[in-house]
């Protein structure tokens, strides 16, 4: 059942329907770029807040995969599933507090499920009735958390998913629905995507401006390259400075997150290696997505990997040129759980004491390995030692030979290259339990310098 929409945003649907009509093309339109300030400026963030959120966490069960034809240990039938929005009410929703763990963990911007797989909208939308404001809460979440990232100055974006599993007019469901879709008529695509397309509008005009949107569910067969496109260059159009997830389009190569490889130009601005870090790539921007604890939505006593295992992936993954995305799933009363509050304080107390190796780096030229990893920002690289540590670190000799090597904020520490080896003595000093940091003052620009593996 549609919502009663006004004149204005009917109107807006209208013209958006004359711009961008759904799939007419006989062929696939030119993919419109990203703008490539916003893309510099994203890769210095390093590091977002992912949040699996809805009214899934009342269940303790994985958002939208949890929705199937039965309830058991993992899954809940589909008719009690779409009714969990009834007894939604997190009343413990505070979205400073929620933007506050992400600054005290060190992170730069947010990723909010605003519609994952289940189609539950997280949002005021003008398009649909099964949204929050549906719910006994009936605040509009986004909302409120793009407000208090407006004040905090903590950027943010929509993961939207293309997917929606509860949509007759999508036509794929993941559980064995009889009849679907109920009308027991064809799903109708086309009216489907224009759906999507308004609720994306209806976000930036409400919510906007964003920092990326970032799809997903892009594998099923109805999606196409066509749409891809289309959608991509749709958002450019309702804001050219937003970036765009490789999830747009159909050239992901699964959870390895990059692109095909196969000579193809897909759309999307950055690779997006899921629960894995990402390989060393300079050329590519990639940003791994990694969960907190072992499930996307909030799970009840779910494993929160230790500090040691959160900071090694975050440091791999910056020392290979990435972002991390580091996911946590809300609670159903609202709240971030107290386990990943602390754990998320405990990363931001190691990186802002290393802040100046962290933000506005790009990776290498040490290619990370089970030695360490390492940034560099102008004349500087910065080392992290992760591996075992002797009195003398050696590596392979840099393009340009170090002036200066230093503990980072530490003290100096004699180094010597020759030919074949950097050495830097650390004496016996006490390593840092998570990594050692050390600054290298190198002629030029650090960049500039060949990426080197390290055995
Ligand atoms: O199916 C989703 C999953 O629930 C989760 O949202 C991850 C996060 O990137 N993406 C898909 C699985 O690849």
């Amino acid at each position: 059942m549609m919502k009663r929409r006004t004149a204005l945003q009917i109107g807006a649907g209208a013209i958006g329907a004359l711009t961008f009509n759904t799939n007419s093309f006989s062929q696939i339109p030119k993919i419109l770029p990203a703008d490539p300030e916003s893309l510099i400026a994203w890769r210095k963030k390093r590091f977002g807040m992912f949040i699996h959120w809805g009214p899934v966490s009342l269940t303790g069960k994985e958002i939208g995969w949890s929705r199937a034809s039965e309830t058991n240990a993992t899954k809940t039938d589909w008719r009690e599933y779409d009714q969990l929005y009834k007894r939604f009410n997190p009343e413990q929703f505070d979205a400073n507090a929620w933007v506050s763990v992400a600054q005290d963990a060190g992170m730069k911007y947010m990723v909010l499920t605003t519609r994952h797989h289940d189609g539950f909208c997280l949002w005021d939308s003008a398009y649909t009735d099964y949204d929050i404001m549906s719910t006994p809460f009936r605040r509009d979440v986004l909302k409120e958390l793009t407000d208090a990232c407006k004040q905090k100055e903590m950027a943010f974006g929509p993961y939207f998913s293309i997917c929606d599993w509860r949509n007759p007019d999508y036509g794929v469901s993941n559980d064995a629905k009889p009849g679907y879709p109920p009308e027991g008529g064809k799903a109708d695509f086309d009216r489907f995507v224009k759906y999507n397309q308004n609720q994306l509008r209806e976000q930036v005009e409400k919510y906007g401006p964003y920092l990326v949107f970032w799809f997903d569910g892009e594998w099923e067969k109805p999606w196409t390259r066509e749409r891809g496109v289309e959608l991509n260059n749709f958002c450019r159009g309702l804001q050219p400075s937003v970036l765009i997830n490789n999830r747009v389009d159909k050239g992901r190569k699964g959870m390895e997150g990059m692109f095909a490889g196969d000579g193809i130009q897909y759309a999307g601005d950055f690779g997006t290696p899921e629960q894995r870090v990402g390989l060393f790539n300079r050329d590519t921007p990639w940003e791994t997505c990694m969960t907190i604890g072992r499930q996307w939505a909030w799970k009840p006593n779910d494993e929160i990997k230790s500090l040691k295992e959160c900071l090694n992936t975050f440091i791999q993954t910056i020392g290979g040129d990435g972002n991390l995305l580091f996911n946590v799933g809300p609670m159903p009363d609202g709240r971030i759980e107290p386990r990943q509050v602390e754990r998320l304080r405990e990363m931001g107390e190691w990186i802002k004491a290393h802040q100046d190796a962290i933000y506005e780096t790009r990776g290498g030229p040490y290619k990370p390995g089970k030695w360490g990893a390492a940034t560099c920002k102008g004349d500087t690289i910065y080392l992290f030692i992760t591996g075992a540590i002797g009195e003398t670190i050696k590596l392979p000799p840099l393009s340009k030979a170090p002036e200066i090597a230093r503990v980072l904020n530490g003290p100096i520490l004699n180094h010597q290259q020759e030919a074949n080896e950097l050495r830097i003595e650390f004496g016996a000093r006490k390593p840092d339990p998570i990594a050692t940091v050390i600054e290298l003052r190198v002629p030029g620009d650090a960049l500039s310098i060949e990426p080197i593996d390290v055995s």
